[in-house]
């Protein structure tokens, strides 16, 4: 079974558009041109400018570079071992750098780095939307395509943005998730990434406006912590969040570090099968977890999908085939046919929720 093959994810991915994530974000000016200058990327305000050719050829040899929050995540080993089958199948050249730790400004230095060896497309996850702009807008400026993916930069930093899901999904989804594990009643708690990711503050944001509908009523979120996907740290601030909050009916994880460290703290403690937990998990990460009984269900795309996306789409813009603008349209390899969405976001689809049914149909 694939994500590939739900019933939801044609309909939903064509035009959606990620507003609620791109409105947090404060807009700026920057634009970019193309390496070569045959055509522009972009205007003062960050829309893409210039004509796309969809029937242009994928250029040969392009150097693509996965910059991920961090590298030893494996969450972003899937997904770049998803962008590298597909710069292998376009016949470029993929590399992966980046951080050991997903901190604000970790990935700057990797950004000018890969800028100055001449990389033709630069496809990065951001730890700080404001953080990498710069730097980034900087690698346009001397002919990098930008795309970003899992979490955006500010949008005029960028040529496009590949979202896994809308953020009001993910959102839905996870209050959903918790809901029903907990009989829809009682104290919550959200243990993040670090706390400036774009994504997962997006995502929180979202959350607690899901929170305000009337079904949602008597849940009542206490706090989030952040475990800046440390595993360690994560660990610990699920044991405090414990601590701090001995009445806490359940725990929202929306990160794949987080929610496998909290899930080995419950798994090990009183609270195993008491307190719910749920996020957003890797199915190889969290099977023992769910085999075990700490965690019911727990939701997730495909990060090989995202990364493969992602590749396809830095490879379009670099050749010409499209620039960025909404409603241009492109076929990214086995994954079929997408349109570009207001702000240059493209979405992969819906999220898909695992658990003792299903868990066994994946490995990632
Ligand atoms: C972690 C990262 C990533 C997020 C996933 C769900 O690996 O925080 O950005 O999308 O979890």
């Amino acid at each position: 079974m694939s994500l590939r093959n739900s019933p939801f994810r044609r309909s939903l991915r064509i035009g959606v558009i990620a507003t609620a994530l791109t409105a947090v974000l404060a807009t700026a000016a920057c634009g970019g041109t193309t390496r070569g200058g045959e055509d522009s990327a972009g205007d003062a305000t960050g829309q893409a400018t210039g004509q796309a050719n969809p029937n242009a050829a994928i250029k040969e040899g392009l150097k693509i570079a996965f910059l991920p929050k961090q590298v030893n995540n494996p969450y972003f080993t899937v997904s770049d071992n998803g962008g590298k089958s597909a710069v292998e199948e376009l016949k470029g050249e993929y590399k992966e750098v980046g951080p050991s730790e997903a901190n604000a400004s970790s990935q700057v230095s990797y950004i000018n780095t890969l800028s100055q060896q001449g990389t033709d497309v630069i496809v990065t996850s951001a730890n700080d939307p404001n953080a990498i702009c710069g730097a980034l807008n900087d690698a346009r400026k001397a002919g990098a395509k930008v795309v970003t993916f899992d979490s955006d930069t500010k949008p005029e930093c960028r040529d496009a943005f590949v979202n896994q899901a809308t953020a009001e999904g993910i959102a839905e989804n996870q209050v959903k998730l918790i809901s029903e594990q907990i009989g829809g009643e009682g104290k919550i708690a959200v243990l993040s990434a670090t706390p400036n990711a774009t994504n997962q503050n997006a995502w929180i944001e979202l959350m607690k406006k899901e929170l305000t509908k009337p079904e949602y009523s008597k849940i009542e979120l206490v706090t989030t912590a952040y475990g800046n996907d440390d595993d360690q740290k994560s660990f610990q601030e699920t044991q405090g969040l414990l601590r701090s909050y001995p009445d806490l009916k359940g725990i929202i994880s929306p990160t794949t570090v987080g929610v496998a460290a909290a899930a080995r703290y419950l798994s090990g403690s009183e609270f195993k099968g008491k307190v719910a937990l749920t996020g957003l998990g890797t199915p190889n990460q969290m099977r023992a977890f769910v085999k075990d009984g700490t965690v019911k269900a727990f939701a997730l795309w495909n990060p090989a999908d995202l990364g493969y996306l992602a590749a396809h789409v830095g490879a379009s813009l670099a050749s010409g085939r499209i620039t960025g603008a909404e409603g241009e349209r492109f076929t990214a390899g086995k994954l079929g046919d997408y349109t570009i969405g207001k702000d240059g976001v493209i979405v992969l689809g819906p999220p898909t929720v695992f658990d003792s049914g299903n868990i066994d149909q994946f490995d990632f």
